[in-house]
């Protein structure tokens, strides 16, 4: 850590889920990377007192907040972490920004396009001052989907003809699990498709440089009803219910599938689902260019699949790349060749990409446009699964 490094103050808005990533990410990215500006953990905020002391207490904050406007007024924060369900973002992310406070946001970037329009021109007007913001998208920065994207760079696989993504969960298969904020629309905005098939439309867009331009979607709940968590349940995904206690009315897609064509000819196919039954945290792409493909899934999350179609046709095949050497993206802060990284590393690689581009001015990526863009792409898959017919993304590429 440089200790001689100016500060940047943080705070942070929510303690569940993503609000321990990030906790974990801003504790360790000036720990392992040599970072121009050392984060500050200032405060963090969540609305029940004892419930933010103790967080804070456990995830190493400095003090504690329970009404996040408070955070805009302290001298001491330089930057907003919105890590709150999707109905708070817009509002918490534009008043930070226009009080001239950074912002990091958690994806998706809002809950509808129009919400998510009035970020991004809030962020345009910021930027103006020097004032910065992010959306969330940490899963850009796993190693070797960072790999992927640098390949396709190179011309490595050639014009890309398929892109074939999946998300694949399970925490809500069993229609005991309990309700959700996200499963409810007005506090998450979609389901499976906003949660989850979000991050594989931003990652293959980013890998591969390209833009969907069309899409022809199907959304399904399979299970309408569900019990609602015990007090108790504490479970980051999922949690317990109570038998044969009170039940909610889910009103959110369970999966999302659709048919993609993308601006430069490629065509995808795209699955987002909590009822893969056996898959955890399957993120799995897979893109066919016309020099070679590239296959990758989270759940072998430290290998890169790459196959060179110019090899001689008898000892051509997929090759395992282990994304573990010095030379790969992020790695050589970390361990020695092959001892590989977790889930939490990309939030902490999330923090070293935001930190720099800060301290040098630069608009970090991806912006809220990026997040906007994606935003209308899920927007164009709803409306498809409304009209049956395909739908074009509204939103100009950034
Ligand atoms: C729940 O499906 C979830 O926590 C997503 O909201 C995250 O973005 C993903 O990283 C893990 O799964």
């Amino acid at each position: 850590m440089d200790t001689n490094a100016p500060e940047l103050g943080v705070g942070l808005v929510g303690h569940a889920f993503m609000g321990a990533a990030h906790s974990q990410a801003w504790r360790s990215a000036p720990r392992f990377f040599d970072l121009p500006l050392t984060p500050r953990m200032r405060a963090l905020c969540g609305r029940d007192p004892g419930r933010v002391a103790e967080a804070a207490a456990r995830l190493g904050w400095e003090s504690t907040e329970t009404d996040w406007t408070r955070l805009l007024t302290r001298d001491d924060i330089d930057l907003v972490d919105v890590c709150t369900p999707g109905d708070s973002h817009a509002e918490i992310a534009i008043a930070a920004l226009d009080a001239g406070k950074h912002v990091l946001c958690e994806k998706p970037l809002a809950n509808t396009v129009a919400e998510a329009q009035a970020m991004t021109e809030a962020a345009e007007r910021a930027a103006a001052n020097g004032v910065l913001a992010m959306v969330g998208f940490t899963y850009r920065r796993v190693p070797a989907i960072a790999l992927a994207k640098q390949l396709v760079d190179e011309g490595r696989i050639g014009e890309i003809r398929h892109v074939r993504a999946q998300y694949l969960q399970d925490w809500i298969a069993d229609p005991a699990a309990p309700m959700s904020w996200r499963l409810e629309k007005d506090k998450a905005g979609s389901g499976a498709l906003g949660d989850i098939g979000a991050h594989i439309v931003d990652l293959t867009q980013h890998i591969t440089g390209d833009h969907i331009a069309r899409v022809s979607g199907l959304l399904e709940t399979f299970v309408h009803e569900r019990p609602l968590p015990s007090p108790s349940s504490g479970a980051l995904l999922g949690g317990t219910s109570q038998d044969g206690g009170p039940t909610g009315h889910v009103t959110v897609d369970d999966a999302a599938v659709f048919l993609a064509r993308f601006g430069g000819g490629a065509v995808g196919v795209f699955e987002a689902t909590r009822f893969a039954t056996g898959r955890k945290n399957a993120i799995r792409i897979e893109v066919n260019g016309s020099l070679g493909s590239l296959a990758f899934d989270f759940e072998d999350m430290n290998v890169l699949h790459l196959y060179d179609a110019q090899e001689a046709a008898e000892t051509a095949g997929f090759r395992r790349i282990l994304v573990t050497e010095p030379t790969h993206p992020y790695v050589g802060a970390w361990w020695p060749p092959g001892h590989g990284l977790g889930y939490e590393h990309g939030f902490t690689h999330q923090v070293v990409d935001l930190v720099t581009a800060i301290s040098k001015g630069e608009q970090p990526l991806p912006s809220f446009a990026d997040g906007l863009q994606v935003q209308s792409v899920l927007a164009a898959v709803e409306h498809s699964a409304e009209t049956g017919a395909w739908q074009p993304t509204a939103v100009p590429v950034p």
